[in-house]
């Protein structure tokens, strides 16, 4: 396990970045302001040399920030030898041209300094496709402004049909190409990755989701000795890892420890993270992890539920972990955090408090969700094969009696009714969830690629 706290030391020389924020009406507040765009920042490899807020009704059309705070802003950035600026609002193309020009340095949004991040800490293959799909995407509609900065820079008025027209045509078309290879390649990842996933479907799998940096990764290590790769950065961890779980009492499950999110977290990210998100798609059980000692905790699970929205996966059973409860000094803050959320479970995935209470109730949910039926019906009764297939899982299938069949299968209870709508009948032995009775073996070798 690699843990390290404190901020990530910056590189020889850090560029120097100047942080602004408006603060809208439907902003949340934050304390300290723009922390997050710090953080972000650092994790980016930036240096934060000074930081600038507005309180505003509207983002100003032209340039997001009034003409006074622009101004202002010029000067501290000269004052601190900033090289860059980076908005934590989304700017439009023609904001951060008119902001550039006013600055004189680089100007950057949330977004752009979010996928840069992605940029850098993407290391797998399929990372690295979703984190460039993101790119090209969120470039393709700004090229323009790139191409009229240089021409203003090095040509001075090219015309209309110039030079910087015809390449920018032909930039734009050689990035629909990439993007549109992206896309090809990342459907084949993406459906590669449901084949395993649904091929690992005898066994339960339980998903980790949550803010960046709330501690999924050291859950992770700490109920399964993974290994995996933790940091007190934001985006610490961009792909999937999958191990194995041994419940007490129950036997093996499958647990996951996927890509962190943030407010706000950029569509294309969202789209290009698909495949790494199917995990938790497919997931039988999510366990939220929130960092409970974090001042903005409320934000961020609203921002993690507003992303498993986006993933259209909210519906699904979950477990709200409020974790990092050893670095709460004041018991009020927890509380507080309890009143809001009641049902959810307080742990501290360093110190293990709270993680065996957590394991039971992992394993009571699972065991909540299936039970183990043998359901008999004619041979020819597809429909009803297919509504097993779709909701459960299938164990096996014996023939009698001419056109009879009976099948063993795990089904969520709630689906019993239908199945006798369906012309099936139910038995349901000692109604005990079979996975308690018998643990599964661990998946065959074809199922188990993605699994450490
Ligand atoms: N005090 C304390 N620190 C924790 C706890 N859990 C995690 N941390 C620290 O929080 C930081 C982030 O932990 P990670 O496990 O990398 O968080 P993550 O949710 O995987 O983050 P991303 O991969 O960036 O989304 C690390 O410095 C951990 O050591 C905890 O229970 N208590
Ligand atoms: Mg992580």
């Amino acid at each position: 396990m690699t843990s390290r706290n404190g901020p990530q030391p910056l590189g020889e020389n850090p560029e120097r970045g100047v942080l602004v924020g408006v603060h809208l009406p439907s902003s949340i507040a934050e304390d300290p302001p723009l922390a997050e765009l710090a953080g972000l920042a650092e994790a980016a490899g930036v240096q934060v040399v000074g930081q600038l807020t507005q309180r505003r009704m509207a983002p100003d059309a032209a340039t997001y920030i009034g003409s006074g705070k622009l101004e202002e802003l010029r000067k501290l950035v000269k004052s601190q030898g900033g090289d860059l600026v980076i908005f934590d609002n989304d700017l439009s193309p023609a904001q951060a041209r008119n902001i550039e020009k006013a600055v004189q340095v680089r100007v950057l949004d949330r977004t752009q300094l979010i996928l840069d991040i992605f940029a850098r800490r993407a290391q797998t293959y399929e990372a690295r496709l979703a984190v460039e799909l993101a790119q090209l995407e969120y470039t393709l509609p700004r090229l323009k402004r790139m191409w009229t900065h240089l021409e203003r820079q090095t040509k001075g008025g090219v015309g209309l049909r110039g030079p910087g027209e015809k390449q920018l045509e032909m930039d734009r078309r050689l990035i629909a190409r990439r993007i549109h290879e992206l896309r090809t390649e990342l459907d084949v990842v993406h459906r590669r990755r449901q084949r395993e996933v649904i091929a690992r479907k005898e066994f339960k799998t339980v998903s980790l989701v949550g803010y960046t940096n709330a501690g999924k990764s050291t859950l992770m290590n700490a109920l399964t000795n993974a290994g995996a790769y933790v940091e007190d950065a934001l985006f610490a961890t961009l792909d999937t890892r999958t191990r194995r779980w041994q419940l007490p009492g129950w036997g093996p499950v499958l647990l996951s420890d996927t890509v962190g999110f943030i407010r706000d977290l950029p569509h294309h990210l969202i789209a290009s993270f698909k495949a790494t998100l199917e995990e938790a798609r497919q997931a039988d059980l999510l366990l939220h992890i929130a960092d409970s000692s974090n001042p903005a905790v409320f934000q961020q699970i609203s921002s993690a539920y507003k992303v498993l929205e986006e993933i259209g996966i909210e519906s699904k059973d979950t477990i709200l972990v409020l974790n990092k409860i050893d670095r709460i000094s004041d018991p009020a803050r927890l509380h507080s955090v309890l009143d809001r959320y009641p049902n959810a479970l307080p742990v501290s995935a360093r110190t293990g408090e709270g993680l065996a209470h957590l394991t039971m109730m992992v394993a009571d949910l699972l065991a909540r969700q299936f039970i183990e039926v043998d359901i008999e019906t004619t041979v020819g009764n597809g429909k009803l094969m297919a509504f097993v297939m779709t909701h459960g899982e299938l164990i096996h299938e014996s023939y009698h009696d001419g056109d009879r069949v009976t099948f063993r299968c795990r089904l969520p209870e709630q689906y019993l009714a239908k199945v006798d709508r369906l012309g099936g009948l139910c038995r349901t032995g000692n109604g005990q969830p079979q996975s308690r009775e018998k643990p599964l073996d661990w998946p065959s070798s074809s199922a188990s690629a993605t699994i450490e």
